[in-house]
């Protein structure tokens, strides 16, 4: 019988996160059982609001919210939550035992839930001292965090997370998530790119010259195919395992990018230099890249580009945002 998550947790750092992962679990689960028969309830479309990002709340948005942060309120280990759903942080009070603050998007890509398309619940953990107030904890850099983990809500639901020691993959069967990949190592290059190519003409001049590279094959060698699910979880598992680069650059629309830094970018830049891969922001504003991890949060809800995926295809893309900008090329 493959490990249990809460048994590979517990083995490689401790019982205080196991039962924060245990509590996470459950949430996933009550989730995952919703979101399998939504189409023959009430629990597709719009719940009539709209949240901090100005982005219309679907029911399962609220439902996800719900239950992720219903899970953790009862362990005396969590200080708080700041939610993608709620405008400021849910303080608990009078935690003297907190030693960590809950980050999360609950439901990633839940617009697609209507088209059956995957969706995620991703969780960064970020430690808090006691009496540490939750939402400045939650402002330290991605290097800072304890742990990360998203849950693939697919033709199999899986929970991928790292705490600092690799990157690894469970699978949810008969009410328990299973191991099933230790230890994952991003192949070093991929066969494709991932970016909304709808938005190509509003990009900056060294992402698209990138994009016509990895198109043509002049930038690495190989001609790249072109993957976008458009549910930022589903293309990122797919670049984890296969390996490429999921591109969100500047638009017009979205000039710092669209991904949330604190509960999107972050634990899945974690989770990929966990698994050998890299993860920078587009180097937008003349400027070189930043690896994301590095990037010090201003405000709970802010966004950022992002060039996340396999080792190569990153590098490269510093290297074409350098030479736009006329500096210097960064190190391989
Ligand atoms: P676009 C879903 O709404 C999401 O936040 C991510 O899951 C996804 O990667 C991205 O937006 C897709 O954005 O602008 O390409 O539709």
């Amino acid at each position: 019988m493959p490990k249990t998550l809460v048994e590979h947790v517990r083995e490689r750092h401790g019982d205080a996160l196991a039962e924060l992962f245990e509590a996470l679990a459950g949430a996933a689960k009550r989730i995952e059982a919703r979101i399998r028969t939504a189409p023959l309830s009430d629990a597709l479309g719009a719940f009539g609001h709209t949240n901090v990002q100005g982005e219309q709340q679907q029911k399962l948005d609220v439902f996800a919210n719900d239950a992720v942060i219903g899970a953790v309120r009862t362990l005396g280990s969590v200080g708080g939550v700041v939610s993608e759903e709620d405008d400021e942080p849910v303080v608990f009070l009078d935690r003297p035992g907190a030693r960590f603050v809950v980050i999360t998007d609950p439901l990633d890509g839940s617009s697609n839930l209507d088209v059956d398309v995957n969706v995620g619940t991703i969780v960064s953990v970020q430690a808090i001292g006691p009496g540490e107030d939750a939402r400045l904890a939650a402002l330290k850099p991605g290097t800072a965090q304890v742990a990360a983990l998203y849950v693939n809500y697919g033709p199999a639901t899986m929970l991928v997370y790292t705490a600092g020691r690799g990157t690894h993959a469970f699978t949810l069967r008969e009410g328990e998530f299973l191991l099933s990949g230790e230890d994952l190592a991003m192949p070093e290059r991929g066969p494709y790119y991932s970016v909304n190519e709808g938005n190509a003409a509003e990009f900056p001049a060294a992402v698209r010259t990138y994009l016509e590279k990895l198109r043509d094959g002049s930038l690495l060698g190989t001609k790249y195919g072109s993957r976008y699910v458009g549910s930022f979880i589903a293309d990122f598992h797919r670049t984890l395992l296969k390996g490429g680069v999921f591109l969100y650059p500047p638009t017009a629309k979205t000039p710092k990018g669209k991904l949330r830094l604190l509960y999107e970018a972050n634990p899945l830049a974690m989770l990929a230099e966990q698994a050998g891969g890299r993860a920078t922001d587009a180097g937008e504003d003349g400027r070189e890249t930043r690896r994301i991890l590095e990037i010090v949060p201003k405000e709970p809800h802010e966004r950022t580009t992002l060039v996340i995926g396999s080792a190569a295809e990153v590098a490269a893309f510093g290297d074409v945002a350098a030479a736009a900008v006329g500096s210097v090329p960064q190190e391989k």
